[in-house]
């Protein structure tokens, strides 16, 4: 059954591969599975019929026969679930993988995303200058643990998962803020995860549409 996701027209980092439909293309290359990408433009996801398939009008989705999906995390653990090659076969091991899934997109990705969100939605409140120390170290307190766990090991529970991936790809949203270099450990697996074949695809084929159109840097 053909597999469709919706991305950005024109993504705003300009192909840096930050939208999130990378990591469900990323899934979906680790599994061997082929998609297609259909494509909407800022307006259109406002309207009815992507609202019917994404409640928040938001990207990436996921349509396959008729299931519709929402929400990186749902969409990756569908994936992961139905494929070999994201989940252990061990059903605790599994279900540590789900744990890093959660803590990626729980505990890891939301003060990342104040950082976004104080950069560039709020950039210009005269705030900002001082908001900006604080919410780096929130950042920092995660990224300390992370790192603490991770050791010198490649991934975070024994061979790559899903939930290395969805780690990697909340964490890759850090390397123009600089916060990543301070964590070597954490920047080299972040680089383990982008050496990756499969994150090499799903990143080439969203550079393919959206190179050259970047409106946030
Ligand atoms: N928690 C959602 C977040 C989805 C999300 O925020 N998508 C962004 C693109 S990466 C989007 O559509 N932004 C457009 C907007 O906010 O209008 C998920 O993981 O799928």
């Amino acid at each position: 059954m053909t597999i469709i996701i919706t991305a950005f027209e024109r993504s705003p980092d300009g192909g840096e591969g930050l939208a999130r439909d990378t990591r469900v293309r990323w899934a979906l290359e680790e599994v061997g599975q082929p998609y297609e990408v259909r494509l909407v433009s800022f307006r259109a996801k406002k309207e009815p019929a992507h609202l019917r398939l994404h409640p928040f009008g938001l990207i990436p989705t996921y349509e396959e026969g008729d299931l519709v999906l929402f929400e990186t995390g749902a969409i990756v653990l569908h994936i992961a679930e139905q494929h070999a090659g994201l989940f252990p076969e061990d059903a605790s091991a599994r279900a540590r993988a789900i744990t890093w899934m959660f803590a990626a997109l729980n505990t890891v990705e939301p003060p990342i995303l104040e950082l976004v969100t104080a950069r560039f939605a709020e950039g210009d409140k005269p705030w900002t200058e001082e908001r900006l120390p604080l919410v780096k170290d929130r950042i920092r307190d995660r990224l300390v643990r992370l790192s603490a766990r991770l050791s010198d090991a490649d991934w975070l529970d024994g061979d790559f998962s899903a939930g290395d991936l969805m780690m990697v790809s909340v964490l890759l949203r850090l390397r123009a803020s600089g916060l990543l270099d301070e964590f070597p450990k954490l920047a080299a697996y972040v680089a383990r995860g982008e050496a990756r074949p499969a994150y090499e695809r799903a990143f080439a084929a969203q550079l393919a549409i959206n190179a050259g159109h970047s409106q946030a840097g």
